[in-house]
């Protein structure tokens, strides 16, 4: 049956689900992920007379990805709607993903009506016991009247200090429930959060411990773009002349083609960043925790001054001691910084070379790249064929096997929200969905998902919902024939692969077969024509190539 226009919706008193979905759009929700269920229709029906989309698709673990991805792309948090059992189980891992990943993102889960509760009715699991480990709160709603105030609460909670998912668990009967007259205001809209000044003696000490300093290194994180502190942080590199590595949602807030970028802010894959924590008299962690990626920071000088700046007192000298801790969050902490910036004195030569050691690692992987070769493309080369045939804008979305930790360094981000992984908790099945949705979100934006052959497999049918909900994303399936990032370390540590391989199968004829477009590219000089059709054609394409596998420098250095 066609969606019907809001203004055609038959008219019928107001239920739960209708509170639901209005105070989400008071919040900036504008489309909604879900596979449906019999005790979630109510929140269906709610959304045929609401401007807020639903988005149906093929897996609750896709629509939790593609819920997490629309955070990353817009900044508004995103929801995920799933029926119970089954339902919410299927989006326990998008909920650990956001929990590592630090992303706000609301899931809420369908259960049996309150009079079946403990009976073993069918579907039914205790979806609040669940989701509990791994979301920052997880708890059922009794009473439809109080559906606004939980959203509230749920907004608040997973958008304040280090953001993180949350569960919210209707029963089949509060959501259809009759919504009384005096049901909290659901259009009141989300909290807003100022957040307060640094303490000025803190900044002073900061500032004081930049101004020492003549080998600085400054790692920017996730609050940089939870707080949006990209141009902040951009004018404080400048004038402090701060030499900076990115991570996890922060990368590409600065151009990461930057004069003062040290690269991307993983240890793993970045010789150079490894270096510069060796050697800086002063380390700056702004709004991150000492992440796997940064070696939980055992490779920073014993000698450096250690600054660590989070929102979250109790992340502060988590994994290793600093110097000075700083409760606050990103941009304010930057823009106090800048009111009163001294002319810094650098070792130039030192800044020169943690630098060129970077573009040096980024040099030698290109070359090894483009050397001629007999037999399969290089990853690197496909990636770098990829990123040439482009647009500037195009928005970068990868997923966590070999092929994608070499992407991972090729991929020069340029702009905050550009570049799209999961983060720490690096599920297969996450970089499909998350190109689906960022397409949804932006859809003037090129969006290009690199995936490997086995990570393709998780998701992959998404290409189906991506073509009944018009998101021309394009998908590049990097085919080794292989699970590699598994296969390549465990020959090397037992000197074969036990079941590895992966036989190369039509996945150009498949996207064709659910409404998308295909497209083979197993030579670089293939690669950029192959695109353009996949631009022209209008519909989610695979660019379907045959790569090597390679040992990527990220998983050489993690396996060793
Ligand atoms: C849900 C999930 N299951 C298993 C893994 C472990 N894992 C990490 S990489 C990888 C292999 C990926 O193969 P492919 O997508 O073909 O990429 P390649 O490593 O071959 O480049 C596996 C199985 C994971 N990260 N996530
Ligand atoms: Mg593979």
């Amino acid at each position: 049956m066609e969606k019907l226009a809001p203004t055609d919706a038959p008219a019928r008193p107001l239920e739960g689900g209708d509170l639901l979905v209005a105070a989400l759009a008071a919040r900036g929700v504008e489309r909604i992920f879900s596979v449906s269920g019999g005790p979630i229709n109510s929140i269906y029906h709610a959304t045929a007379r609401s401007p807020v989309a639903l988005c149906h698709v093929r897996h609750e673990g896709a629509a939790g990805y593609m819920a997490d991805a629309t955070y990353r792309t817009t900044g508004v948090p995103g929801v995920a709607v799933v029926t119970l059992g089954p339902g919410v189980t299927n989006a326990v891992t998008p909920a650990a993903t956001a929990l590592r990943a630090s992303t706000p993102l609301l899931i809420v889960g369908g259960q049996a009506p309150v009079a079946m509760r403990d009976r073993e009715a069918a579907l039914t699991i205790d979806g609040v016991a669940a989701m509990r480990p791994v979301t920052k709160w997880a708890t059922q709603v009794a009473e439809v009247g109080r559906i606004p105030e939980y959203v509230d609460e749920a907004w608040r909670r997973m958008t304040s200090g280090r953001p993180g998912p949350v569960y919210l668990e209707i029963p089949a009967d509060v959501i259809a429930d009759r919504a009384p007259a005096d049901a909290a205001d659901a259009a009141a809209g989300a909290v807003r959060f100022a957040h307060p000044p640094a303490d000025p003696a803190a900044v002073a000490a900061l500032r004081d411990a930049l101004a020492r300093a003549r080998r600085p290194l400054l790692i920017a994180g996730d609050d940089v773009f939870h707080t949006g502190a990209a141009a902040a942080l951009g004018e404080a590199v400048e004038r402090l002349r701060l030499p900076f590595a990115q991570l996890r949602l922060a990368r590409g807030a600065v151009d990461e083609r930057h004069p003062l970028s040290l690269g991307p802010g993983c240890t793993p894959l970045n010789p150079g960043l490894r270096q510069a924590l060796a050697e800086a008299d002063c380390v700056v962690l702004l709004g991150h925790n000492w992440d796997f990626d940064l070696d939980f920071g055992a490779g920073v000088a014993p000698t450096a001054t250690v600054v660590q700046v989070h929102l979250d007192a109790a992340t502060i000298g988590r994994e290793r001691p600093v110097d000075l801790g700083i409760v606050a969050a990103a941009r304010p902490l930057l823009e106090q910084l800048l009111r009163e910036a001294a002319p810094p004195q650098r070792d130039e030569r030192w800044i020169a070379e943690a630098i060129g050691a970077w573009r040096r690692e980024r040099e030698r992987v290109g070359a090894l790249a483009r050397a001629p070769r007999a037999g399969a493309m290089h990853p690197v080369r496909l990636i770098e064929e990829v990123v040439a045939a482009m647009p500037p804008e195009t928005l970068w979305v990868t997923s966590h096997g070999n092929v994608d930790f070499w992407a991972d360094g090729a991929i020069e981000v340029p702009a905050e929200g550009a570049y799209l992984r999961a983060g720490q908790y690096g599920p297969l099945g996450a970089e499909v969905s998350f190109g689906v949705a960022a397409k949804l979100a932006a859809p003037q934006r090129p969006v290009v998902v690199f995936v490997g052959d086995g990570g393709f497999g998780y998701h992959g049918v998404e290409l189906e919902s991506a073509a009944r909900y018009g998101a021309p994303l394009i998908v590049v399936v990097a085919d080794d024939q292989s699970w590699g990032a598994i296969a390549l370390p465990q020959r090397r540590a037992y000197g074969v692969e036990v079941e590895m391989d992966l036989p190369r199968r039509d996945w150009a004829a498949f996207a064709r077969a659910i409404g998308g477009h295909g497209e083979v590219a197993d030579r670089p000089e293939e690669v950029a024509g192959a695109l353009e059709r996949c631009v022209a054609s209008g519909l989610p394409s695979v660019v379907h190539a045959r790569i090597a596998s390679e040992l990527s420098p990220y998983m050489d250095h993690t396996s060793k």
